[in-house]
């Protein structure tokens, strides 16, 4: 148990360190769980994010603790934050409030993949779980075998459907080739922009961004 416990708060240290890269506004209250620690879009990305998004309605598919529906709010785009875990919406309502965004922001529990047929939206953002921090045990990030709850090609054909831009937040060391076999997958395919997220010179993510082609 005491094993358990040292390698737990071994993990949860090393993001404990980094906690104003991942919430400025930390000291305020902002409240995590420990998926939410290990989860969370830094806040210099998830602005990034935020200022790359269409006009209108953000998904937010993986709302997690707020991480990225807080800085989509706070870019005056109106937010539909989407989670499977109703304590995670409750602490990213909670951290939202604290940045005065939460009045922006939809906050809706569910399954994704049950919802999506009925969403419409400018944005669809995809954070979805990575398989926890071992994820970089793997040299190549497989998103067939390795991403949860479904594989890559089932996330981006739910996201598809409902708005021109697609945005997908993934591992650092995710196949390349992958990201470009979801553009090619659909016809005609959809532009694709892969992107490298650097925090303070260390590349933390990255982020590829689909957008639907016109057919003629
Ligand atoms: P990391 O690689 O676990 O940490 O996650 P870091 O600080 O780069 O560790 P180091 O040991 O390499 O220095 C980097 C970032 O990826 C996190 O801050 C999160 O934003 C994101 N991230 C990590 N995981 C395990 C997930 C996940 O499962 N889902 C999502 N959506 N993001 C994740
Ligand atoms: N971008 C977020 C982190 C997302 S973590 C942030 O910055 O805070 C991934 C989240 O996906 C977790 O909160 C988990 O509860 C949620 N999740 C997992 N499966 C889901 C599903 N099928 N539908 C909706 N949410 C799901």
């Amino acid at each position: 148990m005491k094993g358990v416990l040292e390698e737990y708060s071994a993990i949860l240290g090393k993001y404990w360190c980094q906690r104003y890269l991942l919430f400025s506004r930390f000291d305020e209250g902002i409240k995590m769980d420990e998926e939410g620690w290990f989860s969370v879009t830094p806040e210099l990305i998830a602005k990034h994010h935020a200022a790359r998004c269409n006009e209108g309605i953000v998904i937010d598919c993986f709302t997690g603790v707020g991480g990225n529906a807080i800085q989509f709010a706070s870019r005056s785009h109106y937010v539909i934050a989407v989670d499977l875990d109703p304590k995670k919406l409750d602490l990213a309502q909670h951290n939202a409030a604290i940045y005065g965004v939460a009045d922006k922001i939809d906050f809706v529990k569910g399954d994704f993949f049950d919802l999506a047929h009925n969403l419409k939206a400018g944005t669809v953002f995809l954070s979805p779980p990575w398989g926890g921090p071992d994820y970089l045990k793997a040299s190549t990030y497989d998103m067939k075998t390795m991403l949860r709850p479904r594989d890559g090609d089932a996330l981006f054909k739910a996201a598809m459907n409902i708005a021109s831009t697609v945005i997908m937040f993934l591992p650092r060391n995710v196949d390349i080739n992958q990201l470009a076999e979801l553009a090619l997958s659909t016809s005609p395919p959809w532009s694709l922009e892969v992107e490298k997220n650097y925090v303070n010179g260390k590349l933390k993510a990255i982020t590829a961004y689909y957008v639907r082609q016109n057919s003629s």
